[in-house]
Parts: structure tokens; sequence; C-alpha cells
């Protein structure tokens, strides 16, 4: 009864709409705690979650979130090419594990280019070794033998309905384990990713980074029908750490305050150098604040899908708010008339967000 409330206090979850096993007593707990008063929440109510991500400046800030939040049971972590090559992204999920003495935490190594594509990366602004250049132990533990997705699909099928998933890097590792396994989609409670934007793309002027880099595994996704929050640039690019922030973790009495410190310092020099003005964009952070608590953003319900066969637009997320839903016409030579197609929300996607609470809870928890 308890362990299942965690998903049912989530205003998102499949459960949470049919009410299973929850008390009254539960329902008003939980309806009347601000929000932000969940980070209290006990360990029993641990939601458990494995975390697919390009370690990657942002990631590591998000990895030390989700290890210190009370909320998560993080299960696993699989690697994916993205931001770095997988070599990096792989050695640099080990090293972050073991700097936050969670080295028993598995990690499985994910694919190492996308699914159709040549692999494009982002070490000009998450330095060489995607980690802004700071210099981290070599890793003692390693890779487990599985493959990211075995060990995503072994997890779920062995917790149908309990096992969410943070997807902070390109989508090719749960698109691949959704191609093997169709059943996976409805096995998962809740599926949130950094990627997209309805305002504009940072990689090109129409695709965000994470989306842009495989947007063939995107749209796999975003069509699985798996419970999708989608947490892109329109809020992600708002919620930027401050030079405060970055004195307080600098200053941390924990390892991964001091290291979360060290690689945001080394960010923000990196920000410096490309472009005018803020700190380093928390995009991974703020899908792992989202997850633990929807209510740092505001979400609405829209139908997207991913633009794959544009010369200059392949990974922009098209969201539909309402009627008509209609795509570009056909060619003259095909026989297929001008598509319509139905509305049908596939994703809770985050337009605005609450950027000083959810910056407070990512300090707090990461400083401590
Ligand atoms: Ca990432």
């Amino acid at each position: 009864m308890i362990k299942s409330f965690a998903y049912q206090y989530s205003p998102f979850s499949d459960l949470a709409t049919k009410n299973i096993l929850m008390t009254r007593r539960h329902f008003l707990a939980a309806s009347s705690l601000p929000p932000l008063m969940l980070q209290t929440t006990s360990p029993a109510l641990k939601r458990r979650v494995i975390i697919d991500t390009d370690p990657g400046t942002d990631d590591a800030l998000a990895i030390f979130l989700a290890l210190n939040s009370p909320e998560l049971e993080v299960e696993a972590l699989t690697p994916v090419a993205g931001n770095v090559p997988l070599e990096l992204t792989l050695s640099n999920a080990l090293r972050l594990l073991e700097v936050a003495g969670h080295s028993h935490i598995p990690v499985a190594a994910g694919a190492d280019r996308p699914l159709v594509r040549r692999l494009i990366t982002a070490s000009y602004f998450h330095g060489q070794n995607g980690l802004a250049g700071i210099q981290f132990p070599e890793p003692t533990i390693k890779p487990v033998a599985e493959t990211a997705t075995q060990l995503i699909r072994r997890l779920v099928h062995a917790s149908p309905h309990e096992i969410g998933i943070i997807a902070i890097g390109p989508l090719t590792n749960i698109a691949t384990a959704f191609r093997e396994d169709p059943e996976l989609p409805r096995l998962i409670p809740r599926l949130t990713i950094m990627g997209g934007s309805l305002s504009g793309g940072n990689i090109t002027p129409a695709a965000e980074f994470n989306i842009y880099v495989d947007p063939e595994a995107a749209q796999i996704v975003f069509r699985s029908g798996v419970p999708l929050t989608m947490v892109g640039l329109d809020v992600t690019r708002r919620a930027m750490l401050r030079e405060e922030d970055i004195q307080r973790m600098e200053s941390s009495s924990k390892p991964e305050g001091r290291a979360a410190g060290k690689i945001a310092r080394a960010s923000l020099n990196l920000v410096r150098q490309t472009s005018a003005a803020g700190g380093p964009p928390m995009h991974d952070s703020l899908a792992v604040g989202t997850f633990i608590n929807p209510s740092v953003v505001t979400l609405h319900d829209l139908y997207v899908d991913i633009e794959t066969a544009g010369t200059l637009t392949a990974g922009e997320t098209v969201g539909y708010r309402k009627a008509p839903m209609r795509a570009s016409p056909p060619m003259a030579n095909a026989s297929a008339s001008p598509q319509s197609m139905e509305f049908k929300p596939n994703a809770r996607v985050a337009l605005d967000v609450d950027v000083d609470p959810f910056l407070k809870m990512l300090v707090d928890r990461i400083a401590g």
C-alpha cells in the first residue's frame, strides 16, 4: 500500500487516475502538502528510477541531485553516446557514482551511436572529457556485463509499473529497448526526458541537442504510448546556476557537492566563452527535479512529434495544442491526400518553471 502511494501521488501517473490502493488519509495528506515539502518524503515512499544519461556537465549535477533525493531510489545508470562519445559517458558515469559514494549502483553501457545517423557531440560545451575538463580519478568500478537495453528490460519486467526512467541524453537506448520489446512502454509508469523545445533550438534554430542527435529514436519514443513528460529548452534554458549557487557547492562538506562546484565553475567559464550572459543552464537537473516534483514546472498536455525528414529542421519537436493537426502536403507524385491527424496528447510538456525553488532544491541537496 505505502509503496504504491508514491506513484499515486504523482498527478501524471496512470495509477494516480485510478486511485488504486490509495486511502483517503493518504490522498488528503498528499493533497495538502505544499509542493516543495515533498523534500521530506520518507524513504518508505521512494520511487525507483533508471537514469539514462550522457555525462555531460549538467548530467553530473542531475545525477548528484537524484542520488541526494530521498524520494528516489536510483536503480541503474545507462550511459549513451551524446555530449561526448560512449567511451567517455560510460567512464564518467562510473566516476560520478564513485565520487558520490554510490559505487553499488549498476552501470550498463548503452548505444555508441544514434540509430541511423552519425554521432554529433557537444564537447565544445562540455569539455573534451565531458566534465568541463575537471579531472576525476579513473573509476575502479566496472560496468555490468548486460547492455543498457538488457538491464532496462530486465528491471522493468521484474517490477512492472514500478520503475520510472529519467532520460537526459539522446533517446537511442530507450528507443532501442522499446523496439526490441514493444510491451515495455506500458510497464513504465513515467518517462521524463530532458529534450526538445517548442521555442527554438540550441544546436540548430529548430532543434534541441538531445533530440537533434537521434531524431529517429526520439520519434519512436514519442510515438510509443509511454507516459511521457518533456522537459525541454522552454524551461531548462531559464534555470541557470547563479554565482552564489556555485559558491555554496564549492564550500560543501560533501565530496559530490565539491565535485559539482568544480564542474559548475568550469561550466560557467565555458558559458562565458560562448555566450554573453547568464550561468550554466541546469537542463538535466530540471528533468530530475520535475520527476521528483512536477509542480516545479507547469505542464501542458500536447501532441508532440519529431521532424525527421527536414534538412534544416531534423530533431525539431513539433507540438500541437489543438486542431488542426496536419502534416506537410504530399508530393505531387504521391498517392496519399493531405493527412489530418487525430489530436491525442502524448506528452506532458513543461512550458513554465518556478526557477528559484528548483535551484534551492538542487543546491540544498547537492551541497548538503
Ligand atoms: Ca545530458
